[in-house]
């Protein structure tokens, strides 16, 4: 499937979306949307890992795009939040980890989907910032709901209501960020760790996963029951057996998925 915004790329298991619209620092238009529901929507149990990514060396992604948004009504300005917030949802409920490697501009809508991702790791120049508020808006592609979650709701008050952007390091500190990188190393960490996950058993993966996004919005009893169902069925995969027996064996294991 050939696409006007996304550059694909696929490296054994691996997948890298790239965003790519240059002429906005890949801001993300209704189109762009379009084509990363289309795209997600057809990942397979081939694709393992997918790792998310903007075009060039300055920008991730600088936020929803202003040109397409400044001329919306209500009804309009609804549909087209609800739009990426769907994409966004799709992607971290996708059952495979998702690794966002910012490289540059994480702004507005950037900043939320990579927030969106599992995991977030940024080169040295990356920034990242909600500055809806300074155009009239708030943030609308769930940023409201994933950054006081990740960061606290004292310090996600602070960047959005300020609006302010904070570079990597800061990031870093507060936890938005898992690793900063030199720009030119930042793919490479990413598929070293994407590689990391790929020698393990993808139920297993996609259980945890499951267990943490679902167990986060639930109260302790109804976490730790969640937790204890998935631990359970995780004795009914081949993967389980054969991990077990690699280690008794003193071997490595070769996981199958099933
Ligand atoms: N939308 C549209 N165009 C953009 C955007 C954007 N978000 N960001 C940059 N561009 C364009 C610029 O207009 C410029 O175009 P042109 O060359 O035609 O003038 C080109 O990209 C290059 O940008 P700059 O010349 O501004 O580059 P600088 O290096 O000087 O600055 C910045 C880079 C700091 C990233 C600056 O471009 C900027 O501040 N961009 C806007 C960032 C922003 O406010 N993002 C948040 C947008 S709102 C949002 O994301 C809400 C999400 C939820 C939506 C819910 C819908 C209802």
């Amino acid at each position: 499937m050939e696409y006007d915004f996304l550059k694909i790329e696929r490296k054994g298991a691996i997948a890298i979306m790239t965003i790519s619209a240059p002429k906005s620092l890949n801001a993300l238009n209704s189109a762009i949307l379009k084509e990363m529901g289309d795209f997600i929507g057809r990942l397979d149990e081939t694709t393992r890992v997918l790792i998310i990514t903007g075009d060039g060396e300055k920008s991730f992604v600088a936020g929803a795009d202003i040109s397409e948004m400044a001329q919306l009504n209500e009804q309009e300005g609804f549909e087209f939040g609800r739009r990426g917030a769907l994409v966004f949802r799709q992607i971290e409920t996708l059952p495979i980890p998702v690794i966002a490697a910012v490289n540059g501009f994480a702004l507005g809508g950037g900043c939320e989907l990579a927030m969106a991702c599992d995991i977030r790791i940024a080169s040295n120049n990356a920034k990242f910032g909600q500055p809806e508020v300074g155009l009239g808006i708030i943030p609308g592609f769930s940023g409201t709901y994933r950054l006081p979650k990740l960061v606290g709701q004292g310090y996600a008050k602070e960047m959005i209501y300020t609006g302010k952007a904070i570079r990597a390091d800061e990031a870093l500190r507060i936890g938005l960020v898992n690793a900063v990188y030199e720009p030119a190393e930042l793919m490479e960490k990413a598929l070293e760790m994407a590689e990391r996950m790929l020698a393990n058993a993808p139920l297993a993966i996609k259980a945890a996963k499951q267990s943490i996004n679902e167990g986060y919005d639930l109260n302790a009893d109804e976490a730790i029951e969640l937790e204890n169902k998935l631990f359970g069925k995780c004795f009914a995969s081949q993967d389980q057996k054969d991990g077990m027996a690699a280690f008794l064996g003193k071997q490595k294991p070769v996981f199958t998925g099933k």
